[in-house]
């Protein structure tokens, strides 16, 4: 055989093995397609967005002059994001990798803009808010939640002080799903002159849709004056690829205060943590959002709810009573040892969270959690429960 045939081979042979490697690993990880991951507030990417994603892989938006039209995309997807969340004229967002990044920046702008070191958040806030507070210096001051799961608004007010800088509402709570009052919050926040940030990671793409189908849910956006800046996260409700998330800001002066000159670089400026960052995901949320806009978008949460009721119907069947009556698509079901229930869950292949702080487990019911999923679920489920020593009928 030639020398060049036998080191192409070779080559061949090598590629094969590494893909075959991957795929071995890839064959360990749940999916999403199988509908048994049932504790993700991900989901599988809607195929427009896996199209658009692979597309763009090359694509550099820290550096927007070698790629203006990928630049042109991002402008798009951002004008549907400002739709979305009733933005005024000067709003913009800050694109980046998902709702802690975005969070991040928010306390970051809020902390500049006032010079403050004080954030408020509810009791149940994201953990991003603890990294939040080592990264920068941040005191957090924790308010307890009424018994409905969020923010006491009373008990905010008197915390309010000389150092606050921020005070963060939650619109989608990451264990029950719940939603602050957030327009009490921003009547708060107009009489004291305090930033107010809203954490819609999860909600963002569901609060909307859910008061178009006539639900009875708290505002959140911007048409509350108060409302400073909102995390939005298309890798969640809004079925687009990993990484996506958005911070709008109210005022598009305000980046000012979390921008850096980029002198060797074409632009000018740049806000925000990233620099180098791929179009590809932006390219992805967009493509879904032109695909899906806001009619699709309200059938898929329309369905998520349907199949959430029916979960509900389901679980109270065999005797489990859920925490609280769900205001979204997340389901807490109250369990004695959630721990060993995960566990079990783990070992018959469904992932489910546990919640030992509540006492319970959580279902989320996104896009590929479907009814016949939920009937292979529910006898496991029931199964196990006998098992662990749960009080069922
Ligand atoms: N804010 C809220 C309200 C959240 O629920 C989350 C994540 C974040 C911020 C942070 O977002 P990133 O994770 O994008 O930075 N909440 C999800 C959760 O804890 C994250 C997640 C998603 C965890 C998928 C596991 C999983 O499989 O459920």
């Amino acid at each position: 055989m030639q020398y060049s045939k036998m080191k192409n081979n070779k080559k061949q042979n090598k590629y094969h093995k590494i893909i075959k490697d991957l795929e071995k690993y890839q064959s360990q990880d749940f999916t999403f397609s199988s509908g048994r991951i049932l504790g993700s507030m991900c989901t599988q990417p809607h195929p427009i967005a896996k199209k658009a994603y692979m597309k763009f892989l090359e694509t550099n938006l820290g550096d927007p002059y070698l790629f203006p039209g990928s630049k042109k995309i991002e402008a798009k997807y951002l004008s549907f994001i400002s739709k979305l969340l009733n933005a005024p004229k000067n709003a913009t967002g800050v694109i980046g990798s998902g709702g802690t990044e975005s969070n991040i920046s928010a306390i970051w702008l809020a902390k500049n803009l006032s010079g403050k070191k004080e954030v408020i958040i509810p009791k149940n806030a994201h953990f991003s808010f603890q990294k939040i507070a080592s990264l920068m210096d941040i005191k957090l001051i924790p308010i307890p939640l009424t018994e409905n799961y969020y923010i006491d608004v009373l008990k905010t007010k008197k915390k309010i002080g000389n150092n606050t800088a921020a005070i963060v509402g939650i619109a989608g709570s990451t264990e029950l799903g719940t939603i602050d009052p957030i327009s009490d919050l921003s009547d708060l926040c107009i009489d004291e002159k305090v930033y107010l940030h809203v954490d819609a990671a999860f909600g963002g793409y569901i609060i909307p849709f859910l008061r178009k189908l006539g639900y009875d849910v708290f505002d959140f956006d911007f048409k509350l004056p108060a409302v400073s800046s909102i995390t939005i996260d298309a890798h969640k409700m809004g079925r687009s690829a990993i990484p996506l998330g958005t911070l709008f800001v109210r005022n598009k002066k305000w980046l000012d205060e979390i921008s850096v000159e980029t002198p060797y670089i074409s632009s000018k400026k740049q806000a925000g943590i990233l620099a180098t960052r791929s179009c590809a995901p932006v390219a992805a949320a967009y493509a879904v959002a032109e695909y899906l806009g806001i009619e699709g978008y309200t059938k898929m949460v329309k369905n998520c709810m349907n199949i959430a009721r029916y979960t509900k119907e389901k679980i109270e069947e065999i005797g489990l009573e859920l925490l609280i009556k769900p205001t979204m698509n997340v389901l807490a079901v109250k369990i004695k040892n959630p721990l060993k229930v995960e566990k079990i869950l783990t070992g018959y292949g469904w992932k489910v969270n546990k919640m030992e702080r509540l006492g319970a487990i959580r279902i989320v019911v996104m896009p590929h959690v479907t009814k016949k999923v939920i009937d292979e679920f529910i006898p496991v489920f029931k199964k196990v429960c006998i098992q662990t020593g749960e009080k069922i009928s």
